[in-house]
């Protein structure tokens, strides 16, 4: 017998770059308990910076999953304190940062299915769990090589985009598996399965190896989004046995099976609790953000995305394409800019610092437009345009003019600086979105989510450059609100008599909860004049710095 409707309660996680976060939400998805663990401060003994360690080779970025594991094991512990009632959870569900491979042993997988309750989970599930025990993640973009290669195996780019929803991008999963082969084929031999972040932490809780969900699965260059079903082209223009090492996907929706009994004895979880398909971090930000087709939602966390749903797959050169995280037969569009946070967070140290609150009073006390100051700030290689460097261009310079490439070397102020840098960024994403054929207009209506969501300054700046309202929800943690509220859809579907029809996912949340949006921001009446010319401008920046990498 599991516990009662009234006090069930659903278990969210999210394992995102920086840190590892927990949600307890009450029936009417109302949050009763968090915790987090953040991969720096609470597990020094990885080293990591910002989550993530760079590899030895140029563009490698690189997480020990036993990090992740002992984040678990703590976070747990840390919901305990709060006197969580875990003998209350319905349903688990997770997301994950997207792409990141994990390589389970045999020795990892019978590991997962005997976990000893007395013990640790990271003293059972240790280094010797994974054949590779340097997870490549989202950041890592070394296998432009394998990128190549790939496209060409199965006929070019725009084969590998009508399939997959991307062309190949460096830090997809497929291109990663592809340069694990090569280069440890012994390894690649030798591994069992292969998760992605989000069906590990799935795995963590089922006590086997968990299926791979639709919608993360889009983040490979591997499945056919149209088909939902791998691609046996991408699989062989990748590595050899690859099927039976990723297993069938799964819808997101799917529950998965029971929880292991190492949680149920050393947690108190119920017996009945059910393991739900975990995600990736975008789509169940999209998941959790419970609003219609009409809406962009921005993610301001580790990396800027920009999220959208469609009916139907639009064909993108750039930009990803991905199944829909709830809606089965819908899509969403994902545009990935990885010079997000740590960009800013780098300039806030710099100019205000590290002190947000300055920050914000240096950028408002600059006028919208900047005195025709600007710059892109591309601090690691960006994602879409490929391009590396930062150029500050003030009010003279020219695109054609002999010193545009130079532009100038520093701006007279830290107001100026940290205007130029916001202003860029989101000029960039704007530009990039209208690019792929998203249209800014009078009706756009943003919905902002991710760490810097609580910084009004920034989000003012978002407003004005997008010409749009800005709205955030009560709860800025949309990818951990969305895994929680998975679990309770997948549980109610689960739970539904065949013969009833069921309510869309939504439709579900909404009779429980509401999505709580507040108004914050509005677009000043002149934005558009600024913003229009200044993208011009921008476009021209970006390409310099594209030029100068290829
Ligand atoms: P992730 O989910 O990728 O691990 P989060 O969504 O938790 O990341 O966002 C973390 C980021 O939020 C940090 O890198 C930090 O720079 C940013 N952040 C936190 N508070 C503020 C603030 N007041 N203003 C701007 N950015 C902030
Ligand atoms: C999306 C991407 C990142 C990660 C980490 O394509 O690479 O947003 O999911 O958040």
């Amino acid at each position: 017998m599991g516990p009662p409707q009234l006090q069930r309660t659903f278990l969210g996680f999210d394992l995102s770059t920086q840190k590892l976060k927990a949600i307890l939400l009450n029936s009417s998805l109302t949050v009763v308990a968090s915790a987090e663990v953040k991969f720096d401060s609470d597990l020094p003994e990885f080293r990591t910076s910002g989550g993530v360690s760079p590899g030895p080779n140029k563009h490698e970025f690189f997480v020990q999953p036993v990090m992740w594991v002992k984040a678990v094991d703590i976070v747990l512990d840390r919901l305990v304190m709060q006197e969580a009632d875990l003998s209350t959870v319905a349903a688990i569900s997770a997301a994950g940062q997207q792409h990141g491979s994990l390589y389970w042993s045999k020795h990892g997988i019978s590991a997962l299915q005997s976990l000893d309750p007395e013990k640790f989970l990271h003293a059972q599930i240790d280094d010797s769990a994974f054949v590779v025990n340097r997870t490549p993640i989202w950041m890592d973009a070394s296998t432009t090589k394998q990128c190549l290669e790939m496209e060409t195996a199965i006929g070019g780019h725009t084969q590998m985009v009508q399939l997959t929803g991307s062309k190949c991008y460096e830090r997809f999963t497929g291109p990663q598996i592809r340069k694990i082969y090569q280069q440890r084929t012994h390894a690649y031999e030798d591994a069992q399965r292969i998760s992605l972040v989000s069906s590990f932490l799935a795995s963590l809780f089922l006590g086997s190896v968990a299926p791979i969900d639709f919608s993360d699965g889009s983040g490979m260059n591997l499945l056919d989004i149209r088909e939902k079903a791998w691609s046996k082209a991408c699989l062989n223009a990748c590595a050899p046995d690859l099927d039976e090492r990723l297993g069938q996907a799964v819808s997101a929706n799917t529950v998965l099976g029971g929880v292991s009994e190492y949680f149920v004895k050393r947690f108190c979880f119920p017996a009945s609790c059910q393991v739900v398909a975990c995600t990736g971090d975008n789509p169940s930000a999209l998941a959790g953000m419970l609003v219609d087709n009409d809406w962009l939602s921005v993610s301001l966390g580790t990396s800027d995305t920009l999220m959208m749903s469609f009916e139907k797959p639009p064909n993108w050169e750039e930009g990803h394409v991905l199944c829909h995280p709830t809606q089965t037969d819908e899509f969403m569009g994902l545009l990935c800019f990885r010079n997000g946070s740590l960009v800013r967070e780098a300039m806030n140290n710099v100019e205000a610092g590290g002190d947000w609150v300055k920050f914000n009073e240096l950028l408002e006390s600059t006028p919208r437009g900047n005195f025709g100051n600007m710059a892109v700030h591309f601090n690691d290689m960006e994602i879409i345009p490929k391009a590396k460097g930062t150029l500050r261009w003030n009010k003279d310079c020219l695109p054609n003019s002999p010193d545009a490439s130079k532009g100038v070397i520093k701006f007279s102020s830290p107001q100026i600086e940290i205007r130029a840098l916001i202003e860029g960024q989101m000029l960039h994403h704007r530009a990039v979105a209208e690019d792929m054929g998203f249209q800014f207009g009078t009706n756009t209506k943003v919905l902002a989510t991710g760490g810097a969501s609580i910084n009004k300054s920034i989000l003012q700046v978002i407003a004005d450059v997008f010409n749009a309202p800005v709205h955030i929800q009560n709860e800025s943690e949309a990818a951990l609100m969305g895994a929680a509220y998975r679990a309770s859809y997948a549980l109610y579907r689960h739970e539904l008599d065949q013969t009833v029809p069921a309510l869309s996912y939504r439709d579900h949340v909404l009779s429980l909860t509401s999505n709580n949006l507040q108004l914050v921001c509005e677009p000043h009446k002149d934005s558009e004049s600024i913003y229009a010319p200044m993208l011009e401008r921008y476009k021209a920046m970006a390409h310099i710095l594209q030029s100068g990498i290829l």
